[in-house]
């Protein structure tokens, strides 16, 4: 099964002021669209061919680079795009998930602490998370395409923060905008999906 790019599910300015149309054409329509080019290619020839994208993902780690980079990407970006939703964020969450997040990393202030640190942290390119591993949240980060996937752990929630994902609306103000997508950004409903899968 070859990677196929797809459609945002919100306009693309309807994220704003949070979020560009101009990012999000950027980022979806010439980033997202690359990685998932450029992996197709890689992806032919791998042996990995008729596996599902998280088994692609898993098996290029450390073994195939470029396919590793390309489809962790593919993956990540995937999700990104269900991650946020127009009039999103804040502190509003569903029972189940506010309930672990108490549980697991003490509060939502911590929580929002604690994920905002892990990707103003992040050196460089990556992304920071929430994920489950062994049955409770972690906030984790990792450099470039990199996931939780290949961590032990599956991601429920994350942020993209290579530049390419607020230069144009935030210049080099990682922080202010890691605050802008968990206050205003984030589908909480996805990442509770997320969440009851991860512990099914
Ligand atoms: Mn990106």
């Amino acid at each position: 099964m070859s990677f196929e790019l797809p459609e945002l599910t919100y306009a693309y300015d309807s994220l704003a002021p949070y979020m560009s149309a101009e990012t999000l054409e950027f980022h979806h329509d010439k980033h997202h669209k690359a990685y998932v080019d450029n992996g197709n290619k890689l992806l032919a020839g791998s042996g990995l061919e008729g596996k599902s994208l998280e088994d692609v993902v898993r098996g290029s780690f450390g073994k195939n680079a470029g396919l590793f980079n390309n489809s962790g990407q593919h993956y990540n970006h995937i999700h990104f795009w269900n991650w946020m939703k127009p009039n999103g964020g804040g502190d509003t969450l569903p029972a189940s998930l506010e309930k672990a997040i108490s549980a697991d990393i003490g509060s939502f202030d911590e929580f929002r602490g604690k994920f905002i640190e892990a990707g103003t942290t992040q050196f460089g390119s990556g992304w920071c998370w929430l994920a489950v591993k062994s049955g409770k949240l972690e906030i984790m980060k990792t450099p470039n395409g990199e996931n939780p996937l290949v961590h032990g752990a599956t991601p429920i929630l994350g942020c993209d923060v290579w530049e390419h994902s607020y230069y144009i609306d935030y210049r080099n103000r990682r922080p202010d905008y890691l605050a802008a997508f968990v206050d205003h950004l984030i589908n909480w409903e996805y990442v509770e999906e997320m969440y009851r899968k991860a512990t099914a």
